[in-house]
């Protein structure tokens, strides 16, 4: 402000007088927004009966000094909602989750261990493990697995999840049985149980069918889809749901000429792998979004389609950048030592926990680096 003769004269007279009504003013608007956010916390706790169960001694996850901030994860961006196409937390800002899948948690269980979930947390950066369960195949769930070791290994992977403050997806992993619609009725029996179990958690998110694929259209994992949903929302009335699409979920542009009408919290997802698919996939993802498809990719490998062969980096790169300036989740394939491309350790590497870098695949050092943003591959004492 530009004053003139007397009235800057009397301006500097009143100087000292201004300033200390000016610093009470700042004061009592300090004041009013501190009770203005105790409020907020009141009524939130308030809604829920109780202060709010993640901050209870027992439950209170781990605090990682290096995430603080810098990734969103139950402890700060709490229960998840699809506004748009985005993924956001509690507060409404969007959220990228980014992390890896178990391989068929029949075949592979000892990496489900609070230890191992600890390191991708801590170390590797991860925000979110995938739990993959093959419902056929052997040891699948609707063919000849034990379905209760299967359940329980899922609550066990849940619990060490929350524990390590991790977003957790609950894969029915549909591959060799190509309809979803083969086991819907075991698909609506499992997910009612686990809905009615995580109705209240936080870091639970539900994919009902891996790949559809075999000719299998949209309309059938649609209708397929919106039997499951409604199971699930019975118990679960808000937790966000994946739903797969047709070829081996690549399809997205389908499922956006004909979205799932009457829920929210629904993502859709888009599968790639960097050796096989590239632009044109790519394309269909980027139309599916610009249609207003909350797309999701809940696998993605950097070599081919089988899971092995060699690795793409310019594509995986490629991939990378478009996931990244969209803000679309990604969930690298797999957890595991299996003599494949797309396992991140190395067969020789017999832990399951406590990785070091000599028993990182190359993938699982492309994967380090990515989550990790930095140059140099996993370096643990
Ligand atoms: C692959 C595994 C492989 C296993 C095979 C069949 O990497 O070890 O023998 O399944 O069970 C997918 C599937 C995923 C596949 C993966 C690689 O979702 O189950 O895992 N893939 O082929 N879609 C595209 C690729």
């Amino acid at each position: 402000m530009f004053l003139f003769g007397d009235g800057k004269r009397l301006m500097e007279k009143r100087k000292p007088r201004v300033l200390f009504i000016l610093c009470m003013v700042l004061a009592v608007f300090y004041m009013s927004g501190c009770a203005a956010e105790e409020k907020k916390e009141e009524q939130k706790a308030d809604k829920t009966g109780k202060a709010d169960v993640r901050e209870t001694e027992e439950t209170k996850p781990e605090v990682f000094e290096r995430q603080a901030g810098d990734i969103a994860a139950p402890s700060t961006a709490g229960a998840l909602h699809v506004e748009g196409t985005k993924l956001c937390g509690e507060d409404g800002s969007p959220v990228q989750l980014k992390g890896i899948s178990t391989h068929g948690l029949a075949w592979f269980p000892g990496y489900v261990n609070e230890e191992c979930f600890g390191q991708l947390r801590k170390e590797w950066k991860a925000n979110v493990i995938r739990l993959a369960m093959y419902t056929a195949e052997s040891g699948g769930y609707c063919t000849d697995g034990d379905r209760e070791a299967l359940k329980e290994l899922i609550r066990e992977g849940a619990a060490y999840a929350k524990k390590q403050d991790l977003y957790v997806i609950i894969d029915w992993h549909i591959l060799s049985d190509a309809n979803p619609n083969g086991y819907l009725a075991e698909a609506k029996e499992f997910f009612a149980e686990m809905s009615a179990e995580y109705a209240d958690a936080d870091h639970v998110l539900y994919e009902i069918c891996n790949e559809p694929n075999g000719g299998t259209g949209w309309s059938e994992i649609k209708s397929y889809a919106e039997e499951v949903i409604g199971v699930i929302r019975s118990h679960d009335e808000d937790g966000v749901i994946l739903v797969g699409t047709p070829n081996w979920s690549q399809f997205v542009d389908e499922a956006a000429a004909d979205p799932i009408t009457g829920y929210e919290n629904l993502m859709y997802t888009l599968h790639f792998y960097a050796a096989t698919h590239k632009e044109d996939l790519r394309g269909r993802m980027t139309a599916a979004l610009d249609a207003g498809l909350p797309v999701f990719v809940s696998e993605y490998g950097i070599c081919d389609a089988s899971g092995s062969g060699a690795i793409d980096e310019e594509q995986a790169k490629q991939w990378m950048e478009l996931l990244d300036e969209r803000g679309v989740s990604c969930v690298a394939w797999n957890l595991s030592n299996k003599e494949e491309t797309s396992a991140i350790l190395l067969p020789s590497c017999g832990k399951t926990s406590g990785f070091e870098k000599g028993d990182l695949s190359d993938a699982g050092n492309w994967l380090y680096r990515m989550l990790t943003g930095e140059g140099e591959p996993i370096a643990i004492p």
